[in-house]
């Protein structure tokens, strides 16, 4: 008997500390901006859940996620490494294959090794299967489960690109074998409507792009055809995602478990479930967000039914900085009523002005981590280093490149934070801020604003600085001023591009 046991114990050993090791549940939430919510200052519309998670952790007011775009900042976000590092890691498309390969050491892959239960689900954007072998009818390797993600159900993209399917665990999901589905970033299908060909069948209509494939009444970007069981619903897209966040952590909440719970809110296309609908005076923009908002409220309460509010840390924040007009006449613009999404900040998403990358940032760990308002500067692409050292994991060699261990400044220990974070957009040339300067590399000023959303993005021929001490809103380039200044900055950033990585020395 004795053996038996003793045998047990060497088949599943346990951890001394196993019964305390926390949850973690990332809510990665897309293009929400540094002011879209009513504890970072909105007043046009409440965001009570995520006030409520504020008011008990600890809100981040110098925050920034890795990229100005979504694909790049996951891309960091799970693999500690910047994006810029890493040719391919731009905007992907919706049949773009995996970005991240299996034999990659991902933030799911740390949990997973050390005993957790993980799972994603909502928008992934980061690509899937092989290379021009991709089986959308069949299993799509390499997927979320060779990366570290034991359970699955994604959109392959984002609201806006083709496929509009829900992906379970590697295939579609609901998907019927006699109607196939076909996809095409090239080649309209014969036949099929498009958004361009025929906007007498749209209920929204595109204000640039956003003209091929109709889904239910909305037109995307790429072609597909079948599939038609499998078909979202972009009203009920919150829901279904928050289901299967909430069925997860109901499955495995007697063990670790590590929720990666990405929204598809607030992006484009905005159609939030008609219970949302006119809970803002703000038009589908600022109810998607209420809608959002649900979503985190969905968790907060599961986590209390299941008694694991203590012992889960919750961390929120968004993929990039907001974006008012991304394509659709949806009234965004017409109805922002005074809100400002950007908080003030210069620029939005897209942008290497602030607006770009500070984004909203809230821990809560209740009774681990101080409560209120760090002042520290943060940035998401320590995630894997700082839940590394709070759970004691040691990374293995040469993983994560550009991840630090900031738990103490993402606990509320330091009030200083990072020295520098680095901030990248879909151009060559990055910013580098640290806590007072603000440096923009020199690079094509051809496009001085996005051609399509008119947002301003911090493009231009000449070196840029900013006091962000005393110009938050980047208004006052400093680079002829103060040459002491412009100089460190350009070498610390000269020093990182040349690096291979900032974590370790490179061998
Ligand atoms: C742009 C799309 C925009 C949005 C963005 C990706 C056009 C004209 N614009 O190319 O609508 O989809 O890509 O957004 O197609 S992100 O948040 O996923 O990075
Ligand atoms: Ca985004």
């Amino acid at each position: 008997m004795i053996r038996y046991i003793l045998c047990l114990f060497y088949i599943f050993p346990l951890k001394a500390s196993d019964q305390n090791r926390p949850n973690v549940i990332i809510i990665y939430t897309d293009d929400i901006g540094y002011g879209d919510l009513s504890c970072y200052g909105a007043t046009n519309l409440q965001t009570k859940n995520i006030d409520k998670l504020a008011a008990e952790g600890l809100r981040f007011t110098q925050a920034h996620c890795p990229a100005a775009t979504c694909t790049p900042s996951r891309y960091a976000l799970l693999t500690g490494e910047y994006s810029w590092r890493k040719p391919g890691t731009g905007v992907a498309r919706g049949d773009a294959p995996m970005i991240i390969t299996p034999e990659r050491y991902t933030l799911a892959d740390m949990f997973k090794t050390d005993g957790y239960t993980t799972a994603v689900t909502g928008k992934w954007h980061l690509g899937l299967g092989a290379k021009d072998q991709q089986d959308w009818n069949g299993l799509m390797t390499p997927g979320q489960r060779d990366i570290g993600f034991d359970y699955s159900y994604i959109m392959a993209a984002t609201g806006d690109r083709v496929p509009c399917v829900f992906m379970e665990n590697d295939r579609i999901s609901n998907l019927v074998p006699s109607d196939p589905i076909e996809v095409s970033y090239t080649t309209p299908f014969e036949g099929l409507p498009t958004g361009k060909n025929n906007p007498e069948l749209l209920k929204v209509h595109p204000s640039h792009g956003h003209d091929q494939a109709i889904i239910n009444g909305i037109s995307r970007i790429g072609y597909m055809r079948g599939g038609n069981k499998a078909l979202w619903v972009d009203e009920n897209i919150a829901d279904s995602i928050t289901v299967k966040a909430v069925k997860f952590i109901e499955k495995n909440h007697t063990k670790p478990f590590f929720l990666l719970f990405a929204t598809n809110d607030i992006h484009v296309p905005r159609a939030p479930h008609p219970r949302f609908v006119g809970t803002t005076d703000m038009g589908p923009r600022g109810d998607a967000i209420v809608q959002m908002d649900w979503c985190v409220g969905q968790i907060l309460t599961t986590l209390d039914k299941l008694h694991l509010r203590d012992n889960t840390i919750i961390i929120f924040t968004s993929d990039n900085g907001p974006v008012v007009d991304d394509g659709y006449k949806d009234d965004a613009v017409e109805k922002l009523g005074g809100h400002t999404p950007s908080g003030g900040l210069r620029g939005g998403k897209y942008s290497k002005f602030e607006a770009g990358t500070k984004v909203p940032f809230i821990i809560r760990y209740p009774g681990k981590i101080k409560k209120g308002v760090s002042h520290a500067l943060v940035s998401q692409i320590d995630m894997i280093s700082s839940l590394a050292s709070l759970l004691k994991i040691s990374l293995p060699e040469r993983s994560a490149p550009d991840s630090f261990d900031e738990w103490k400044s993402w606990s509320g220990k330091n009030t200083k934070g990072r020295k520098y974070v680095i901030e990248a957009t879909n151009s060559a040339s990055l910013s580098v801020r640290t806590a007072q300067w603000k440096y923009i590399e020199p690079g094509s000023n051809a496009y001085k604003y996005d051609k399509y959303t008119n947002i301003e993005l911090g493009n231009d021929t000449i070196d840029q600085l900013y006091d962000l001490k005393s110009d938050p809103g980047e208004t006052k380039n400093l680079s002829i001023e103060r040459p002491d200044i412009l100089k460190e900055m350009t070498t610390l950033l000269k020093t990182i591009k040349e690096s291979e990585a900032t974590r370790f020395k490179e061998k």
